[in-house]
């Protein structure tokens, strides 16, 4: 799958891209309940809010089939090889619960600021993409984006080791006030499967999710090779080492495997 030359327009100017309903009903179901699932073991890669609901599971893809296919899917790698112009390896890979009535805010931050300072990553030439696992709605806590932020550069951040259970090196509220009033807010919505793709410089955040409706998101965090990390502070499970170039499964690989766990539970 390849990005045509408005959707790469929109990526350079704005920072970010919406690709709705990217995949299939039949596939988002499969993820969605693999991830219900996931959230539910005891394990270090399942992070908990403060109240003790699922914040986020990391690196699903070494203990979940499903995961395992979707981190390799060409559609969400071909669009960053495209806009980096080589192959990219996995960085990180979560999905982000943000559950029903207890979801707790992701302050504002440029995702880039982290990855340097934690993972000593040389460039912005990372990014975040993101499958929507449920409908994400303006009410139940959706990603806000600063369009053009991204051309404001790496940011002074300050390391938030307090507001919720993970830690992130957040933007303080002048910085943020100015980029917004250049660049306003926009809050991305869409049914399962719609694709978002953003800059690693975008300054983003989401509040708490104090309605009846889950909004779990999986990310892949998708770096080009040639600017892997080079000082690792956290753990393998969130900023992985093996910066080999991803290569793709089958654009079919998660239909398949939908369909022969229908064949087993039949
Ligand atoms: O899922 C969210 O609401 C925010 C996630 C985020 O900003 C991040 O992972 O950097």
């Amino acid at each position: 799958m390849q990005l045509n030359q408005e959707q790469l327009d929109q990526f350079a100017t704005e920072g970010w891209l919406l690709l709705p309903e990217l995949f299939t009903p039949e596939e988002v179901d499969l993820l969605r309940r693999e991830a219900v699932e996931i959230y539910k073991e005891e394990r270090e890669e399942v992070w908990r809010e403060k109240d003790g609901s699922p914040r986020t599971a990391f690196a699903a893809h070494k203990y979940n089939e499903a995961f395992r296919l979707l981190w390799r899917h060409p559609r969400m790698i071909k669009p960053v090889e495209q806009v980096f112009g080589e192959p990219v390896y996995l960085h990180q890979y979560k999905i982000n619960a943000k559950s029903a009535f207890t979801g707790a805010v992701w302050q504002w931050h440029q995702d880039y600021g982290t990855w340097k300072r934690d993972d000593g990553m040389p460039e912005p030439r990372a990014m975040n993409i993101s499958i929507f696992l449920d409908e994400v709605m303006p009410i139940n806590g959706p990603l806000m984006l600063v369009p053009k932020s991204q051309e404001a550069g790496d940011l002074e951040a300050s390391h938030d080791l307090e507001t919720t259970s993970y830690p992130l090196w957040t933007l303080d509220e002048a910085t943020v006030t100015k980029l917004v009033e250049k660049g306003g807010i926009v809050a991305p919505t869409g049914k399962p499967g719609s694709m978002l793709m953003f800059h690693g410089n975008l300054v983003h955040g989401s509040a708490g999710n104090i309605t009846p409706y889950p909004r779990k998101i999986v990310y892949l965090t998708l770096n080009a090779c040639s600017n892997h990390i080079r000082k690792p502070t956290r753990p393998e499970f969130i900023a992985h080492r093996d910066f080999s170039p991803i290569e793709c499964v089958e654009d079919d690989a998660l239909v398949k495997l939908a369909r022969s766990q229908s064949r087993q539970a039949a």
